[in-house]
């Protein structure tokens, strides 16, 4: 929106020529984002703890979480603040891009305000139920995916990493695959916030790896250079990815061990649609797995733990997701929160090898 204001005056004074340009604008928007998760951040936390709006820890899980009980949870309504005035502020609301990714995630955060409220305010420990959950996941992830094939500026191809002469032409079938890549990335961000920063680090690592890649992917000559598809438009992606890294930065300010709020369902289901919505634009799907490895390996575990307890009645891990594992093994939380992180930084080296590795 800032564009719109700042940069006609550049016929006045060249300044403000700067508004036009991507690099510049991501930056506006980092740090708008930080800013007001950093800033509202207490007061946010205040008004949760004043309005009583503390997890449930449920009995079953690691002893070590029963202390955790009554924390302020729901604070992904903080992270989703900072997303949305930054990327309202700093993007160019002329690009159908920043409007779908923006609205997906807003989308994905009703479905988890509704589930957190059922559960927290309403004390319905229930909250909504996994089949409505997933229907409105599924309708959410099924308009995107339509209005992404039906409106597309390119063919709906899936690229694979490390072979840039490979594509397969999905047809229609883009509409189905691309509604899986959102709505699994939702949940598995969603299973993995369970210790202190577990999701917000992979997701603002993710995030900041994706920025590169949407710049990458939306600038004619770096595509070409690079050989990667270029998609027109997708660069202003690299201004709301800067929105989510930041605002996770601002919100592990507070999120940190010992967390002092946690971001509820609020949180964790809106930044996966996000990292799933922009995957898909940027034709990244493969790579969004990579980079993601975290919540890919704590998908799996429960997985793997549910089909091999209802096969066997053995348990693969002590306990799914994976990161409970390792605590029952006896790593510290942070111990385990630092080393799912530095995983997660090297899955994003790995995935930024691939732009010369091909
Ligand atoms: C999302 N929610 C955390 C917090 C956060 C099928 C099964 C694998 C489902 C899974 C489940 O319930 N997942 C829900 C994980 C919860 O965190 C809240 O939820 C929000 C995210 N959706 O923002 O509001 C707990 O996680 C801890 N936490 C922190 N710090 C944070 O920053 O310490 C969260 C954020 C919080 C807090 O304790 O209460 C969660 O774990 O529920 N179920 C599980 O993950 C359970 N695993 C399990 O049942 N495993 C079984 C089978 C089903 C695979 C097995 O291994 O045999 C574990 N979770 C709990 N208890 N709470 C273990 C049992």
């Amino acid at each position: 929106m800032l564009q719109y204001f700042l940069f006609p005056l550049h016929e006045a004074h060249s300044f403000f020529n700067i508004f036009k340009y991507i690099t510049f604008r991501t930056f506006g928007a980092a740090l708008t984002a930080v800013i007001i998760c950093m800033i509202f951040g207490p007061g946010f936390i205040r008004l949760l703890q004043k309005k009583q709006i503390g997890q449930s820890v449920r009995d079953d899980g690691p002893q070590s979480h029963l202390s955790k009980k009554g924390t302020p949870t729901m604070g992904g309504g903080l992270i989703l603040l900072g997303i949305s005035v930054a990327t309202l502020l700093w993007g160019d609301l002329g690009n159908k891009n920043i409007w779908i990714a923006l609205l997906t995630t807003l989308g994905f955060g009703m479905i988890g305000y509704v589930d957190d409220y059922r559960k927290v305010v309403q004390k319905n420990s229930k909250g909504l139920s996994a089949k409505k959950k997933l229907f409105f996941q599924i309708l959410i992830a099924g308009s995107v995916a339509g209005i992404l094939y039906f409106f597309r500026e390119t063919p709906p191809v899936l690229k694979f990493p490390f072979f840039k002469d490979w594509s397969l032409d999905l047809g229609l079938f883009y509409i189905p695959f691309a509604m899986f890549v959102i709505v699994g990335a939702s949940n598995a961000v969603n299973l993995t916030d369970g210790l202190d920063g577990l999701a917000v680090g992979p997701t603002m690592i993710t995030a900041s790896t994706f920025l590169i890649l949407a710049y990458c992917a939306g600038h004619v000559k770096i595509a070409e250079y690079l050989q990667i598809p270029y998609i027109p438009g997708s660069g202003e992606l690299s201004v709301f990815l800067a929105t989510v890294a930041a605002s996770c930065l601002g919100f592990l300010w507070f999120n940190t061990y010992p967390a002092q709020v946690f971001m509820g369902d609020v949180g964790s289901l809106a930044l996966g649609g996000a990292l799933g919505v922009v995957s898909v634009i940027t034709k990244n799907e493969f790579l969004l797995a990579l980079c993601g490895g975290i919540f890919v390996m704590e998908t799996l575990s429960v997985m793997a733990q549910v089909i091999s307890f209802k096969m066997t009645g053995k348990r693969v891990f002590k306990m799914a997701p994976i990161h409970h594992h390792f605590e029952l093994k006896g790593w510290a939380e942070p111990k385990v929160i630092v080393r799912f992180w530095i995983i997660s930084i090297l899955l994003a080296i790995v995935t930024l090898s691939t732009l010369k590795l091909r």
